[in-house]
């Protein structure tokens, strides 16, 4: 064999052990298992995004990406409004989280919560798969924490124990739990009522003591978690905010996959999240409202507004929508509303 031939097989053979040698390294600095979080404990279409991801992500990985699904925030102990800073220090590997939940860290996400800016499904949709998607994205990806799909809570719909709801007036004094974010005591302060921050572990015991008269949430929620249980008999439809769910992995957790497992966890995410928006709306539509139908069996009292009940409601909250505006960023918000508008 000539030198420049050997040079050649050595090179070759050098190149495939090296080759093998980072393959096996990459594969020891994956962990035996990895802790996704969300903040639900019981069925809904959100712990069924998560699963399905999980899933997808096992099976395409063939168990080399292996998840474990915390519920109920059980990784920060309940503390929903710390998971985002937990996914960037590493506690949490994974999440699918409430973009209410990660609003104080990342203010901007704020956005979804000015009541009254989405009027329907297109307007969520017009927002995440936008120009305002991707900026959100982003600063997500800024702050440490890498965003993959959009998926969906779904609009927040309002109960209590004592009447039906169908102007500010009848909020007057009520407790309503709300998670811990600023922007919700300003709207339900604005309304009348008195807000109550809390996590959502602490707040189904505290409807089943009557510590508060309320608490709003999607349909979805409210159905999965048996409020209807705690007393909650009155129900408005009001399609005040709707919160979108990130699906999301830790920096470091991300860089330490091989390029081919980053792209099974990416497109797993998306299909996931497809799946889940799709069982987030189910239900509630004119032409299938079986979710109402099945809350309406409970004996609970389902309240629609008229357009001039709901304008009372818009213009009751309009000063904090335009506080927050600003605090969110007058050129983010102002791009939304043309968005919405052209959707
Ligand atoms: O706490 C809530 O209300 C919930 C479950 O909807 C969120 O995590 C935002």
């Amino acid at each position: 064999m000539k030198l420049s031939a050997l040079i050649k097989v050595c090179s070759l053979f050098f190149a495939a052990t090296t080759g093998l040698f980072a393959t096996s390294v990459q594969a020891n600095n994956y962990k035996p298992e990895y802790k996704l979080s969300i903040v639900v404990s019981a069925k809904s279409p959100w712990e069924q995004g998560a699963q399905t991801w999980s899933d997808l992500v096992r099976e395409r990985t063939e168990g080399r990406i292996n998840i474990k699904i915390h519920k109920g925030a059980s990784l920060v102990q309940g503390e929903q409004t710390r998971e985002f800073t937990a996914i960037r220090q590493g506690v949490i590997d994974m999440a699918v989280g409430s973009t209410i939940n990660w609003s104080s860290q990342v203010r901007q996400l704020n956005i979804f919560s000015l009541p009254f800016l989405m009027p329907d499904d297109a307007a969520l949709d017009a927002l995440v798969q936008g120009e305002v998607g991707k900026q959100l994205f982003a600063l997500i990806d800024k702050a440490g924490v890498v965003p993959l799909a959009w998926g969906e809570n779904g609009f927040r719909q309002i109960s209590n124990a004592r009447q039906a709801i169908q102007s500010p007036e009848d909020m007057q004094g009520l407790k309503l739990r709300v998670v811990g974010s600023p922007l919700y005591m300003d709207i339900f302060t604005a309304l009348g009522a008195s807000p109550m921050p809390m996590s959502w572990a602490q707040t189904q015991p505290a409807l089943a003591s009557g510590e508060v008269d309320g608490q709003e949430n999607p349909l979805s929620i409210y159905l999965g978690s048996k409020l209807y249980d705690v007393g909650q008999k009155y129900l408005t439809l009001w399609n005040y905010v709707n919160d979108p769910l990130v699906f999301a992995v830790n920096k470091n957790v991300w860089n330490s996959w091989t390029e081919q497992d980053r792209e099974i966890v990416r497109q797993g995410a998306q299909e996931a999240a497809r799946q889940e928006v799709a069982l987030a709306r189910k239900g509630m539509t004119p032409d299938d409202d079986s979710l109402l139908k099945e809350i309406a069996a409970h004996g609970v009292e389902i309240t629609r507004l008229t357009s001039e009940q709901h304008q009372a409601f818009v213009r009751a909250t309009r000063p904090v929508f335009d506080k927050w505006k600003e605090r969110i960023g007058t050129e983010l918000v102002e791009q939304a509303l043309r968005d919405i508008e052209n959707r």
